[in-house]
């Protein structure tokens, strides 16, 4: 069985990987509809060696579309997801538009594909930051219990879109050329303020919230809840843009709820779906954002007894954000979704 597929900001930085990885795993589509504001309409992308013309995205659009993978902001997401499932498509979201709504799945299919069926029409893509953290989690979480998570990010600047990586390499040959550096887009493209990202580590990521909390930990925070569905653990989130293109780097603190044997941890995240161990500190080996860069997997090393606490762990969980952090685990769902229907 063959699906008409919809890809609704095809040009951006998420939306390239979205139709790489449908033609890398030849997702079974009959017909693809690439969309976008009416910016990008009228470019040329190559889909399976067939040019495909880019077209406004309009309520229209969706007539006969089974999936529509939506990375065009959450606005776009907020007008045009409804208007997509009124017309019988099932949207997967990678906004934070419809994260927190409690009739919207929010999916990481290593640690929730159950709840895929229980979507309404939209099932959400999680936050990038979230999304490795959770499945490199997902294993301790089912034998042990969890607690608490304290995290601390290094975020690629990838994750603010293409401009922002435009601007970092521009600021970096600014800084080696002895030139005043311009910041025009980090930390956030909407405030006034904004910081040189070019050598530096910026502790904003989104918005500041009522309680000193930045938009991006509050859905780190709110997130991990809802996906592992575990409204008790205790989830704090620092996150902090670095000058990395392409790789979240987290630097994470577990507290279990039971005893656990440092040995059997590493065969638990070895075993784990969708996660690779990197972790022999003998060979100084490590997860690095260049080497996750490209790839689909969550990797995970450092891992190591607290000194203090008896029941936690820390650990390092690096993954590329464009990819498992979102055009990948949009198309795994879109993959589930396909599959379901074959049955
Ligand atoms: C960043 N995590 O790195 C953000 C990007 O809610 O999907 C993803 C924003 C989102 O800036």
């Amino acid at each position: 069985k063959q699906f008409n597929v919809a890809v609704v900001g095809a040009t951006g930085a998420v939306g390239e990987q979205i139709l790489k990885l449908l033609e890398q795993r030849k997702f079974p589509i009959r017909n693809l509809k690439l969309l976008s504001s009416a910016r990008s309409a009228g470019k040329t992308v190559i889909f399976n060696g067939v040019e495909h013309t880019i077209e406004e995205a309009k309520p229209e659009s969706f007539e006969g579309v089974d999936f529509a993978l939506f990375s065009a902001g959450g606005d776009v997401s907020r007008a045009l997801a409804p208007a997509a499932v009124e017309r019988g498509a099932v949207c997967i979201d990678n906004t934070s538009a419809y994260r927190m709504d409690p009739n919207t799945p929010l999916v990481v299919p290593e640690v929730n594909a159950d709840v895929i069926k229980d979507h309404n029409g939209i099932i959400a893509n999680p936050n990038c930051s979230t999304i490795q953290m959770v499945a490199a989690l997902k294993p301790l979480y089912d034998r042990y219990g969890i607690s608490r998570i304290i995290v601390s990010t290094y975020q690629a600047v990838s994750g603010a879109g293409s401009h922002a990586i435009n601007e970092m390499l521009r600021q970096t040959k600014e800084v080696l050329e002895g030139r005043e550096v311009e910041a025009d887009i980090l930390p956030v493209s909407s405030l006034p303020v904004k910081h040189q990202i070019a050598f530096n580590a910026v502790p904003q990521i989104d918005k500041f919230q009522d309680n000193g909390f930045t938009y991006e930990e509050i859905k780190m925070i709110q997130e991990t809840k809802k996906i592992m569905g575990d409204d008790d653990i205790q989830v704090t989130a620092t996150c902090v843009r670095i000058p990395v293109v392409y790789g979240h780097s987290e630097s994470v603190y577990v507290e279990l709820k039971q005893e656990f044997d440092i040995n059997e941890v590493r065969q638990l995240l070895s075993d784990a779906p969708g996660v690779t161990l990197q972790d022999d500190i003998g060979t100084q080996t490590y997860p690095l954002a260049t080497d996750a860069a490209g790839k689909l997997d969550v990797f995970v090393g450092r891992v190591r007894r607290d000194l203090y606490h008896p029941l936690a762990l820390n650990m390092w969980i690096v993954s590329d954000n464009l990819l498992k952090g979102a055009a990948w685990n949009a198309v795994q769902i879109a993959e589930h979704l396909a599959s379901e229907r074959q049955e």
